[in-house]
């Protein structure tokens, strides 16, 4: 597929037959973990600022209606990455920590279309997306590939899962950074020792402890899911986690700045664990989790202090979104319900992480290119599935007909463009599975459970399991909060809608 790409490209050159003027901006998406609608000073928060996030808010465009596309992790990464719904593909669900890489090899990834349009390519940061071979998973002694070079990254420095999930080391290219030969690496789901300490029978010394799950090995005072032993001088602090991504991506960015580059910057705030390094700890008084917002902020500010380093800010369209809504206690008892006083999370939205309703997958979404995008707010829909086809687009690349199957070209929306127009419709994914969506056409949403159940209430409570009907439909412009089901009084419109979503489910495929 990537061969073709490039004879589609080649073709396209020596026919000399350029339609558009491609713009070739340097591309940086920083995407946050768990980052909910309110959480931003810019989207509303008054109990903390967030001055650096807030300048790219204020200086581009805020967009009201951007959406992540899952509202866990690893599938809205996967269509990030793929432009293609995660639900069409079995195995794209939280990945574990010896999950194989979930994105095909042979898939046209955002990373292989910015290589095609002539740009260095790098993921810095959470992967969450499996390395290895389906079958085998990581050889985290030896070589961990496949993994992102094998899917478009020239190159990359990740936390290999998330963070309360083992190992905590960095891979870098296909290999773990720092790991002694001696002391080799081992990952398991099962405890390797009666001995071995972990999250339940050495609980008394935890620096942070567990809520739920969460209990396995001990690292830095933290238990985890999983165990692992071996590895040790390769080994992070927790605490340290976003100073090694923004010293990356300086260093990174220094060494690529001559030509167009496309950096996939994945903070891992404010996922849990919650340890933010000590300099923020206790910051925002309403404990670690908005710390790590604070920290967060940082990295952006960061990140900008090394394009104006460099002078590339003028030439760089930098994307901030969240990878789903937020979630309070999401195994640890780090006390981010009992602290956060006045703050909401997810804004003026239902829901939070896991769930369908709004407050899921309506995140923070901004984009900012000084020079070029003009500020202000946009209420069009936009979804992290279409920065594929998007930036496809703006660098005059070929989409071939058969990748990136749902991503729509938004890219004048994301640029500011008068009267550009955002998606039309959405489909909200959970972690796949379910069979619960959510579907926005216009301001009416409908609201799938073939579960049965909705984790709509895991914002205020720890994963509160509430029954809900087959369908529901809320009528956004006058019930943004998802309160009121008026399926009854409207049973066309949600014939409608609900053909339209098993239509887009059947077919394979939307663009
Ligand atoms: C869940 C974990 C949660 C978190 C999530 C992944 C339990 C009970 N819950 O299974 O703590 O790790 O997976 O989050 O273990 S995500 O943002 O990476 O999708
Ligand atoms: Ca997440």
């Amino acid at each position: 597929m990537r061969f073709l790409l490039v004879a589609a490209f080649c073709s396209s050159l020596l026919c000399a037959l350029p339609t558009v003027a491609a713009e070739k901006p340097n591309v940086v998406v920083i995407m946050a973990d768990d980052l909910g609608y309110g959480d931003l000073s810019a989207y509303g928060a008054t109990a903390f600022q967030t001055p650096h996030i807030d300048r790219l808010a204020a200086g581009g465009r805020r967009f009201t209606s951007g959406y992540s596309t899952a509202s866990t992790c690893t599938p809205t990464r996967y269509s990030f990455l793929t432009g293609s719904y995660a639900f069409r593909r079995k195995g794209t669900g939280i990945a574990p920590p010896n999950g194989h890489l979930v994105v095909p090899p042979d898939a046209v990834t955002v990373a292989d279309l910015a290589r095609t349009a002539g740009y260095r390519t790098a993921v810095i940061g959470k992967w969450h997306l499996g390395l290895g071979a389906e079958g085998k998973g990581p050889d985290w002694n030896g070589s961990i590939a496949p993994g992102p070079r094998e899917i478009g990254f020239d190159y990359n420095f990740l936390l290999p899962t998330t963070n309360d999930r083992v190992p905590q080391v960095f891979v870098e290219g296909d290999r773990v950074v720092g790991l002694d030969p001696r002391d080799p690496l081992w990952v398991g789901d099962r405890i390797p020792s009666p001995d071995h300490p972990t999250g339940i029978s050495h609980r008394d010394t935890l620096k942070l402890n567990w809520s739920h799950g969460h209990n396995g090995t001990i690292h830095n005072g933290i238990s985890r899911i999983g165990f692992y032993t071996g590895g040790h001088a390769a080994r992070f602090r927790d605490e340290d986690l976003a100073d090694a991504w923004a010293a990356k991506a300086d260093a990174w960015l220094e060494g690529n700045r001559s030509q167009p580059f496309f950096l996939f910057l994945a903070s891992h705030d404010l996922h849990v664990p919650r340890m933010p390094h000590e300099r923020f700890q206790g910051k925002s008084g309403l404990g670690f989790r908005a710390d790590s917002i604070l920290q967060l902020d940082w990295q952006v500010g960061e990140l900008m202090k090394s394009l104006d380093r460099l002078g590339l800010t003028e030439k760089t369209l930098i994307v901030l979104c969240s990878d789903n809504g937020p979630v309070m206690d999401d195994g640890y008892q780090d006390s981010a319900l009992e602290k956060r006083g006045s703050h909401r999370a997810a804004g003026p939205y239902r829901g939070g992480k896991y769930s369908v309703f709004e407050g899921g997958t309506r995140t923070p979404f901004i984009t900012y290119w000084k020079g070029r995008i003009a500020p202000g707010v946009s209420d069009e829909v936009v979804s992290t599935i279409d920065l594929a086809a998007s930036f496809a687009a703006l660098t005059g690349t070929p989409l071939p007909d058969d990748a990136c199957v749902d991503s729509v070209d938004v890219s004048g929306v994301l640029l500011g463009t008068p009267g550009a127009r955002g998606r039309k419709e959405l489909v909200q994914q959970d972690n796949g599975g379910s069979g619960n969506f959510g579907f926005r056409a216009g301001s009416w949403k409908l609201v799938r459970s073939d579960s049965r159940f909705a984790h709509n209430l895991v914002v205020e409570e720890r994963l509160a399991r509430t029954p809900v009907p087959p369908y529901q439909l809320f009528d956004l412009s006058q019930d943004p909060y998802e309160s009121t089901d008026v399926l009854a009084r409207h049973p066309e419109k949600g014939e409608e809608l609900k053909a339209r979503l098993a239509a887009i489910i059947a077919a394979g495929r939307s663009r």
